[in-house]
């Protein structure tokens, strides 16, 4: 991105953030990245070399658990000793600078709690808690690595990965505090993601269309780059730290 553009559209920015009482950020996969968390698209991406079908939906874990547990303790490993990065640190920095601040994110890394981030709606769950699936129950769980098929501490069943697969809902709370947001937004920052999975890629237009100045920042052109009001084209992890 040339330099000019980018000094405008990061000036654009600055300016709706000054006056901005309500601030919202949807992140995905690219603002990890830079930490060492793979994203699921790009050129190395995990749905590159394995197919979500078979890895993230209810029916590949029904059909063979041994194999969804794998890829997910696989990726607790490489998880584990990842820091969250600069554009993790300048969110929690902007949260500080705005009477109403509310982050969402794609993200099952956590990074953004261990950050500093308060309050993080996560759309899609979080690795590292995991779900009985005999009785129910959500607990926290960050032994690395778990058994072949791990089992509840409290009734022995089953347990799967607290993470939403496709064809899955999404928590109806997390989503009714992320639209809740959205529908009062005066700016919107929309950080590291290809806006290919929904409901969050919609989240982006919601806000423009409840009269949000909505801003994108990714290394690559998604589908809105080009309607969201400004896109800065570029690493996360230099960008988000330029807007404080
Ligand atoms: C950088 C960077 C750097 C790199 N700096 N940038 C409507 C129409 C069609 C289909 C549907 C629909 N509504 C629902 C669906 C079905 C489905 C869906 O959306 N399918 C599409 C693929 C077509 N959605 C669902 O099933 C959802 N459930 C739902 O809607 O329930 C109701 C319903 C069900 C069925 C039918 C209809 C309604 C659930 C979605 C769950 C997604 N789960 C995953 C896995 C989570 C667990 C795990 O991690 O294992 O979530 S899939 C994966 O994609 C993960 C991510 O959160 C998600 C989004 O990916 P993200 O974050 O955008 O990453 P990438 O890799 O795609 O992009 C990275 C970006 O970063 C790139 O743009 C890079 O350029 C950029 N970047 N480095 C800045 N340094
Ligand atoms: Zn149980």
């Amino acid at each position: 991105m040339a330099n000019q553009e980018m000094n405008k559209g990061l000036e654009f920015l600055r300016s709706r953030l000054e006056g901005a009482r309500r601030l919202v950020v949807l992140t995905g996969a690219g603002i990890s990245a830079e930490s060492g968390v793979p994203t699921f698209r790009g050129k190395d991406g995990l749905w590159k070399q394995h197919r979500p079908m078979d890895l993230a939906t209810p029916e590949a874990f029904q059909r063979d658990s041994r194999l969804v547990w794998e890829f997910y303790n696989w990726r607790r490993e490489l998880l584990f000793p990842l820091k969250p990065n600069a554009a993790h640190e300048a969110l929690v920095e902007l949260e500080k600078r705005v009477p109403h601040f509310t982050l969402i994110t794609q993200n099952i890394d956590g990074l953004h709690q261990v950050a500093g981030s308060g309050h993080v709606l996560e759309l899609h769950g979080n690795i590292w808690w995991v779900r009985c699936t005999a009785c129910g129950q959500t607990y926290e769980e960050r032994t690395v690595p778990l058994p072949e098929l791990p089992l509840c501490r409290l009734c022995d069943g089953l347990l799967r990965p607290n993470v939403v697969w496709f064809g899955e809902m999404l928590d109806s709370n997390v989503l009714g505090g992320a639209f809740e947001a959205l529908e009062t937004a005066d700016v919107m920052l929309v950080i590291g993601t290809s806006g290919t999975v929904q409901p969050a890629a919609s989240m982006g237009m919601a806000a423009k269309r409840a009269g949000a100045a909505v801003a994108e920042i990714n290394l690559d052109p998604t589908p809105y780059t080009n309607i969201y009001d400004v896109g800065l084209a570029g690493k996360a992890g230099e960008i988000v730290p330029r807007l404080l």
